[in-house]
């Protein structure tokens, strides 16, 4: 069985294609602190449509990760965010086509940029309050952002250029925990296979993902696991990334990638959680739910958002307090899912 577009995609797929294919000058942006997931997906699109002859560029609301630098085939298309050439790029460009997330806030600083373009959004998480316009392919069943993109390059009949197959198997690769969570779908695995048949090395880009750690990610992890705290009970697990030491270490939001795995993997654990001070003051929350528990809902409790099984949210500090909060309102969500289990099964 091969893999096809769900047929309720398609018409999403299509009109988001001919927009993209019809602009001259395309800005392409992500959440802030972009994933393999957001990058990947840039990655892709840029190289498809260049290859399309289509001028395209990269401006993110944070730097462009490093570890996923080897995605995009010319450097020269990513742009910061703050330079007078991106605000110079957006003015003179034709769309905007937003990535891994439909939410203003999540575009930071890039939504003033892109205000006065016409703007596509691409992107496979629950449409929540704070929703950005314009034409959409939005699939929450879709594995990955980069899902979606292969659609447009298939719909479009390629060109598939050696980047648009390895940001497309990355995107898919880092958003189902390299092909552990309930969204790695019979789906999922049919493009990464076909990836892989395009020249894809899984060997090699498992190594630039996983394999290529700094240091100091490890030495903050140190200090971090002796924050580990759990309430069995509950069936919560949380950890607290010590603020002087990110700090010391010259830590980037990169070395946190991952680390919310560890709580949640402690045997028993429902929701793993992570705090950490943000630049900004504010105390960032990772949630992950191994249960039936929502934390999508949760983290909107807080002001974010995300999926069903992995969220975040940002909340004022201090530390102590924001971890009491937060932990208090993850043992409610905790207590009445139990609740509305049982009245199920009655
Ligand atoms: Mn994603």
């Amino acid at each position: 069985m091969s893999y096809r577009t769900p047929p309720a995609r398609k018409p999403m797929v299509r009109e988001v294609r001919d927009a993209l294919l019809a602009a001259r000058r395309v800005i392409l942006t992500t959440h802030l602190n972009a994933d393999g997931d957001g990058a990947g997906s840039e990655a892709a699109v840029a190289s498809w449509l260049r290859a399309n002859g289509t001028e395209v560029f990269i401006i993110n609301p944070t730097p462009f990760p490093n570890s996923f630098r080897f995605l995009i085939e010319n450097q020269d298309w990513i742009v910061p965010a703050g330079s007078s050439r991106a605000r110079d790029l957006c003015r003179s460009a034709d769309l905007a086509a937003v990535l891994d997330t439909g939410e203003v806030p999540r575009i930071g600083r890039v939504r003033d940029l892109i205000r006065d373009l016409p703007t596509v959004v691409i992107d496979h998480h629950p449409v929540g309050e704070k929703s950005i316009g314009g034409i959409s392919l939005r699939d929450p069943d879709a594995s990955a952002t980069g899902e979606l993109i292969y659609d447009l390059v298939l719909a479009a009949n390629g060109p598939w250029t050696d980047h648009v197959a390895l940001g497309i198997y990355v995107a898919i690769l880092t958003d189902t925990g390299s092909f552990r969570f309930t969204n790695a779908t019979p789906d999922c695995h049919r493009i990464a296979a076909e990836m892989i048949a395009r020249g894809v090395n899984q060997e090699d880009t498992y190594t630039r993902v996983y394999g290529a750690a700094p240091l100091r990610k490890y030495k903050l992890l140190r200090h971090a696991l002796e924050t580990l705290d759990s309430d069995e009970e509950a069936g919560i697990t949380w950890m607290t990334v010590p603020t002087e030491v990110y700090e010391e270490l010259d830590a980037t939001p990169e070395d946190l990638e991952g680390m919310v795995d560890i709580p949640r993997s402690v045997d028993g654990t429902q929701i793993g959680v992570l705090f950490r001070k943000a630049s900004t003051g504010d105390i960032k929350i990772s949630f992950r739910s191994n249960g039936p528990v929502d934390v999508n809902v949760l983290a909107r409790r807080f002001g974010g958002g995300g999926h069903v099984k992995a969220s975040g949210a940002m909340v004022a500090g201090p530390l102590d307090r924001a971890i009491e909060e937060v932990l208090a309102a993850t043992r409610k969500a905790v207590r009445r899912q139990a609740n509305t289990s049982e009245a199920g099964t009655e």
